[in-house]
């Protein structure tokens, strides 16, 4: 049992080596092998970065550095974040293609927007 495990450990470590290489390089031709995931900073009062392009099915996870709360906001399609205190995060899911403007109900100079495309 122990000699098999050995050849299994390696072959995981392997595969999980690709996931990780996988998750990194978002876009850039990548195949849409299922739903991601996309990171977006909140930090000295802005959205980093200001635009994200995901495929439908796709979420956006907004997390807040500031010491300020900050939310975002759709400026017409009927989402929001609850309120981000430093250090918290909210994760919206996009199903439809679309182009998402949104702002900070806090701070409505801050904008940001998410464009999402068909699968
Ligand atoms: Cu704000």
């Amino acid at each position: 049992m122990r000699l098999v495990s050995t050849t299994t450990r390696r072959r995981f470590l392997s595969l999980a080596g690709a996931g990780i290489a996988a998750a990194l390089a978002p876009g850039a031709g990548r195949a849409h092998d299922g739903p991601h995931r996309v990171e977006v900073g909140i930090s000295a009062f802005a959205f980093t970065p200001r635009r994200v392009t995901i495929r439908a099915g796709d979420t956006v996870v907004w997390t807040n550095r500031d010491l300020a709360p900050h939310t975002a906001t759709a400026d017409e399609a009927g989402w929001e974040t609850d309120r981000l205190d430093r250090g918290q995060s909210a994760a919206i899911t996009f199903a439809t293609p679309g182009r998402h403007a949104y702002f900070c109900s806090f701070h409505p100079m801050m904008t940001g927007e998410v464009v999402v495309e068909p699968t």
